[in-house]
């Protein structure tokens, strides 16, 4: 792939498995690990471990967009995540920043950051298309119909995979003309994101049609509730959060095969040992 001057090229998918993005949620509230690494240094603790255990990228986040959840300011979401991007990125570690916002996305990319990932594919902050363009950073643009407060209410498809195919592909277009470099772009399905179970799991098995776009894909399903309800009776209940990493790890093997860029986790241990066998086997076909 060509790279031109003053870009920053987005990490290459190693040969044997997929860029593993491995998640520091810098916030109160986050679906499965809210309040653990609030503190900079668990959380700069946490991106540390999460680097030896194998993670290409650690993705840094200040807002969590969990199914209900309301948005910090905008100062909050910069005192989160400024310092963690900060130290991490110092320590060598290639960082993306998890916003909305183009304030945040600029400041950590002068921190050292250089992929922005917004789960609003920069439909949140019309600025952020255009930011991105001139900074030459990777972006991460997922499939989103509106913030998590009520995103849930969005889950209403005729055919969710061609849906989510033509709403991405026109994000994609916008994207482009903004001029984001078709290299520099990863396309996501946006797993949970106005989703209902049924919807995710069809995303999950038609990957091949969101990569016939032509794009990078990125795959969000670490914790999610689909993977701790998959399975289960309603008598059982969902599996806990910490209990749901060996379904994750299942899920990005499938994802692995169907050829994605990227995975993006909380458990990077688990998944790298599960691309560990998928490679395993794959080499003794
Ligand atoms: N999911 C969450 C947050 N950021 N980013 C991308 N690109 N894709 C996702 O699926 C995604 C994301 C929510 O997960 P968490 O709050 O449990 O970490």
């Amino acid at each position: 792939m060509s790279t031109s001057p003053g870009r920053r090229p987005l990490p290459a998918r190693p040969s044997w498995r997929p860029v593993v993005m491995g998640v520091v949620n810098v916030t109160p509230d986050s679906f499965s690990d809210g309040g653990q690494w609030l503190d900079p240094d668990a959380a700069v603790q946490r991106g540390m471990l999460l680097l030896a255990e194998g993670a290409d990228v650690l993705d840094v986040g200040g807002e969590s967009t969990r199914p209900g959840a309301t948005r910090p300011v905008e100062t909050e979401e910069l005192r989160r995540v400024i310092p963690v991007i900060t130290a991490l990125a110092d320590a060598g570690a290639t960082v993306s920043v998890d916003t909305m916002r183009t304030p945040v996305a600029e400041a950590a990319v002068r921190a050292g950051a250089s992929i922005v990932n917004d789960v609003s594919g920069g439909l949140a902050d019309p600025q952020m298309a255009a930011l991105v363009a001139g900074l030459g950073v990777g972006f991460i643009a997922m499939h989103w119909r509106g913030h998590s407060v009520d995103m849930q209410r969005r889950a209403r498809y005729d055919d969710v995979v061609r849906d989510v195919m033509a709403e991405l592909g026109s994000r994609r277009d916008e994207l482009l003309a903004a001029g984001i470099h078709p290299d520099s772009l990863v396309l996501d399905p946006g797993l949970g994101f106005a989703k209902l179970p049924e919807h995710n799991w069809r995303l999950l098995a038609h990957l091949g049609e969101l990569e016939s776009l032509g794009h990078r894909v990125l795959v969000g399903a670490s914790r999610k509730t689909f993977l701790g309800t998959v399975g289960r009776t309603e008598a059982e209940g969902p599996r806990t959060m910490d209990d749901r990493d060996v379904a994750t790890a299942a899920t990005s093997v499938l994802c692995a095969r169907a050829g994605v860029w990227g995975l993006r986790v909380h458990d990077v241990r688990s998944t790298i040992d599960a691309l560990q066998v998928l490679d395993a086997w794959e080499r003794a076909r």
